[in-house]
């Protein structure tokens, strides 16, 4: 037995929150997510581990959030967040699933034993952890369980309250940073609104004000209170905002009709805007998600009460809109730096053939954590999955480059401070719905653009998102960022066959990590073709169903 753990404490803590039988969790794209009912247990034992996380680090802070972002109100989750800031190392995932499925106290024990052994921890070590948690009404009771789990394990407990998803990345990186020549702002959330207006108003300032709002659609979620918290440092001639789906209180308004999955997957306005609100063409307007860590962008060409009025400005024109804007700036300040792109499989065609021209373009597989990977070999490596999810992140050397390069001259000089605080602006820990629509705003006003001008870059072609419930959606394994699957065996070349009967065609079909279902993409060149094809699809997965 590992010398230090507190089996005594963790035998009571499994029986004051045991896991519910019948029941198998995994930690998978976002960590783990299901019904917010059942996951006390989960709370407890993934606190358990992020102390054990704490330890490995040597003491440093890591982070769990509870939410469960777009899901349902019923629903939530938790997201473990290393000490930089970043998603939870890999290979701790496999832990995390065992040890959240221990059928029993010694079953738990010997997971956590597996783990100290295998990433050799010094139990000695101190620990600290840091928590928020979203707008659920299951959060209270999951915080509990998982304060709980951090008391056993004698770690420092920071309770950060309600918070973002984006806000508890940022607290951990700038509590492990402060007092360091790296520091990333002051661990509050007030530092966190201070850090992003200061760069925002910095960079907006010299540009003419729009008289135009922004309308934001908080999803009913914490997005709401996160915009009351910036408005009270960027002042309406910065920032003018107009926040709509602000109900918090309401049961079971949280995501329904509202926010940025919504909108993607329908690509329609949030439900009741066209009766609401007097939209004009060329308004611009944003939706958060759930847990505001994700941002669409969208406007209205016509008349709302026209079905193709709508025009969806997702996280693959948000990416072309930033690579472009920071392509153009590296080479006017004279630097050099490799900027490149990172996507998933779900990015329209369109937009890769767009940024395939411009930069050097990677494909990874769903999940923040892939991209983010991926993004950190470039010098400034944009990602941005389609439904919103992005950040851009300025490698230290980069950041070292921007800061000691001498400029040539005063437009160079220009460029460099505007990449100097883009590098404040820009949320690297994580995609933030709140530092991404700032990004967004200053990029449209440094171009003097609507959403149109936005919109021109390229047209997206023709695509679609169905949800197939399967009896085992694990059984739908892939290879290739997702693009094949591999199993079950033979569906694939089904896939295949079915593509090729229509012009510019891809799809492809993945298991979901976030909801009980089996997701199925389709794009091609011709509109009409479209529900055809991705029904087709949707249908031989039932068909194949295992
Ligand atoms: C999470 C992940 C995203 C992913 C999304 C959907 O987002 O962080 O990277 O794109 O789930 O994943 P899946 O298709 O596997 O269900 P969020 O905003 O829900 O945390």
């Amino acid at each position: 037995m590992a010398e230090g753990l507190p089996t005594q404490l963790i035998h009571e803590g499994v029986k004051e929150y045991p896991k519910p039988e019948a029941v198998k969790f995994t930690y998978g794209t976002a960590g783990v997510r299901t019904k917010g009912a059942i996951l006390e247990s989960v709370c407890y034992r993934i606190a358990l581990i992020s102390a054990l996380r704490s330890k490995k680090l040597g003491g440093k802070t890591v982070g769990l959030m509870v939410t469960a972002s777009h899901n349902p109100e019923e629903d939530n989750g938790l997201k473990a967040v290393d000490a930089r800031g970043e998603m939870l190392e890999s290979s701790w995932e496999s832990h995390c699933t065992a040890a959240v499925n221990a059928t029993n106290a010694d079953e738990l024990i010997a997971a956590l034993e597996t783990l100290i052994s295998t990433a050799k921890i010094n139990l000695s070590t101190p620990a600290s952890v840091v928590y928020g948690h979203d707008t659920r009404p299951t959060c209270p009771a999951l915080c509990k369980a998982l304060a709980s789990g951090l008391a056993a394990m004698g770690a420092n407990i920071i309770d950060a309250g309600l918070k973002t998803t984006p806000q508890l990345h940022y607290l951990v990186k700038a509590l492990n940073t402060k007092g360091t020549p790296d520091a990333y702002g002051e661990p509050t959330e007030e530092g966190y609104y201070a850090k992003l207006s200061a760069a925002y108003i910095s960079l907006v300032s010299k540009f003419p004000p729009t008289s135009s709002p922004l309308i934001v659609d908080c999803a009913n979620g914490v997005g709401a209170a996160a915009l009351i918290g910036l408005k009270k440092h960027i002042g309406e001639q910065y920032l003018l905002i107009k926040a709509q789906r602000t109900d918090t209180k309401t049961p079971g308004a949280l995501n329904s009709g509202c926010g940025a999955d919504y909108v993607k997957t329908n690509q329609r306005l949030p439900s009741g805007y066209e009766k609401e609100s007097s939209l004009a063409p060329g308004e611009r307007m944003c939706s958060f998600d759930g847990d505001a860590d994700r941002i669409v962008f969208y406007y209205l060409r016509g008349p709302a009460s026209q079905p193709d009025s709508f025009r969806l400005l997702d996280g693959d024109k948000i990416a072309s809109l930033a690579a472009d804007y920071i392509v153009e700036l590296v080479k006017k300040a004279g630097v050099e730096l490799e900027v490149g792109c990172v996507q998933t499989a779900y990015a329209n065609g369109s937009s890769t053939k767009y940024l395939q021209q411009r930069v050097p373009v990677t494909c990874t597989p769903t999940g923040v954590k892939h991209l983010h990977a991926a993004a950190e070999r470039y010098d400034v490596g944009v990602y941005f999955e389609a439904n919103g999810h992005g950040t851009v992140l300025f490698s230290e050397s980069a950041q070292r480059t921007i800061k000691e390069a001498e400029p040539s001259s005063p437009a160079a000089e220009d460029a460099l401070s505007q990449l100097s605080a883009l590098v404040e602006l820009i949320n690297q820990t994580v995609g933030d719905a709140i530092s991404d629509m700032l990004l967004v705003e200053v990029i449209l006003r440094s171009r003097q653009w609507g959403a149109e001008d936005w919109d021109g870059a390229y047209e997206d072609l023709p695509n679609k998102l169905l949800k197939v419930t399967v009896k085992d959606r694990f059984a739908f394994k892939t290879e290739d960022a997702e693009r094949k699957l591999i199993s079950p065996v033979g569906l694939q070349a089904k896939i295949d066959n079915e593509v090729a009967k229509y012009k510019g065609a891809r799809s492809f079909v993945r298991a979901s990590g976030t909801e009980d279902a089996v997701r199925v993409y389709a794009e091609c060149a011709l509109a009409p073709e479209l529900d055809k094809l991705a029904t087709a699809v949707a249908r031989l997965v039932q068909e194949t169903d295992v």
